[in-house]
């Protein structure tokens, strides 16, 4: 990511939206690896109010109004569900600021976009699960998100990133990164190269059960990170899901496996140090009992029955998205440091092999909560 793109707009996107007062602050925020994020401050009337400033990555979001369109139908439809619960629409879904010409974008004079929103205040985003009651909230969250769009109409969703989940596709364009090794890094993966090709198999597993309808394509947020729920510093509780580009048909067990994935891990996603890197069987459960209590009994026997190939399947795909973007130059992940997709890689395939080791005793887990749910 250029990021001299974004620096080059940033003065003329504080002053870009429909907000009153003066401007008064604008500081980077927060630790996606995909948009560049800020907490931009305006005053209004002596008070201070903070708005999430977010410059959109068009090289990976290719179509940047299709994008804003999905995040307006489903917020907006969000909305009316949390209404109707009682909740609060301004807390409990992004709550996007049009820009000075009312579009839901701004675009500066280098065509690039940007979108802001109401920032949630007193609340903490999880970039690493310490506890699982955080993570029991976390997946009660991503659960009732779901939960919430399961009438949402999916033929209106644009798809953002095609085959975003699609794991064979992933293979494909991971065998032809190692093919064409523009950066000469190849040789010096081998070992990584083979972990991805013995499991093979993965790849395809999922999308073999959806095409032979045994398991149902369905509205997801499809990047079900820990740090993508917002958690409410009064309460404890989860508050709001964040980061919807890439809400598109999907699978519920994917959303479930990136969860465990990444919170679930013993250790941070780019830990050096492999043998702090394990699954947590402690967080694993409590987050198979959060999503199955989220998802309010929505889900099919095989569906639950396939959570744990989810969470080893998108392990796997993570790990070899990691690898490929290594091979490639790290040219779709922010880095921070050289080798950092290569750490996150080694990261994931020791979560993968530990997920085998544990294999029997996370089946066991999904089924003590099975019957809970019907
Ligand atoms: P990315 O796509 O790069 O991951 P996110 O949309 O997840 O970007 O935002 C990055 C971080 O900014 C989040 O993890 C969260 O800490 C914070 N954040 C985003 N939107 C809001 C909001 N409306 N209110 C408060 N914090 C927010
Ligand atoms: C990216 O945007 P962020 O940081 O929440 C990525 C996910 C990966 C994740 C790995 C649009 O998520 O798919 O699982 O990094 N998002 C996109 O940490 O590619
Ligand atoms: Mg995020």
């Amino acid at each position: 990511m250029d990021t001299q793109k974004t620096t080059n707009g940033l003065p003329q996107a504080c002053h870009g939206f429909a907000i009153e007062g003066t401007y008064k602050d604008c500081i980077s925020y927060g630790n996606g690896h995909i948009n560049d994020t800020y907490l931009l401050t305006y005053e209004q009337n002596d008070q201070e109010h903070a708005y999430i400033l977010q410059h959109m990555n068009k090289t990976i979001f290719t179509d940047p109004e299709a994008l804003m369109e999905n995040i307006i139908g489903v917020t907006g439809f969000l909305k009316e569900k949390i209404k109707a619960a009682g909740g609060n629409p301004r807390r409990e879904t992004l709550d996007f600021v049009p820009a000075a010409d009312g579009k839901p974008y701004y675009k500066d004079d280098f065509g690039e976009y940007w979108r802001a929103y109401h920032y949630i205040d007193h609340v903490y985003a999880l970039d690493q699960v310490k506890n699982p009651e955080d993570f029991y909230q976390s997946a009660l969250s991503f659960g009732h998100f779901q939960q919430m769009l399961a009438d949402f109409p999916a033929d209106t969703l644009h798809e953002t990133i095609p085959d975003f989940h699609n794991t064979a596709v992933r293979f494909k364009t991971f065998e032809k990164a190692v093919t064409e090794d523009i950066c000469g890094r190849a040789a010096g993966v081998m070992k990584e190269i083979q972990f991805v090709r013995q499991h093979s198999d993965l790849a395809c597993v999922l999308g073999d059960l959806q095409k032979q309808g045994k398991i149902p394509l369905r509205v997801t947020h499809n990047d079900t990170k820990s740090n993508n729920v917002l958690i409410d510093e009064a309460t404890g509780k989860g508050l709001c899901v964040i980061d919807l580009d890439t809400v598109m048909p999907g699978l519920s067990v994917n959303d479930f496996g990136d969860s465990i994935r990444f919170g679930a891990s013993t250790a941070a996603e780019d830990e050096k140090d492999l043998s702090r890197v394990s699954c947590s069987m402690e967080l694993y459960e409590a987050y198979v009992k959060g999503f199955l209590k989220g998802c309010g009994g929505r889900l099919t026997d095989n569906e639950i029955a396939a959570l744990p190939l989810g969470a080893k399947v998108m392990t796997y795909e993570c790990g070899m998205r990691f690898l490929t973007d290594y091979l490639c130059g790290d040219t779709y992940f922010k880095i921070h440091r050289s080798e950092h997709n290569l750490d996150r890689a080694r990261t994931q395939f020791k979560l993968v092999s530990d997920m085998e080791n544990k294999w029997e005793e996370m089946q066991t887990i999904v089924k003590k909560y099975m019957t809970d749910t019907h």
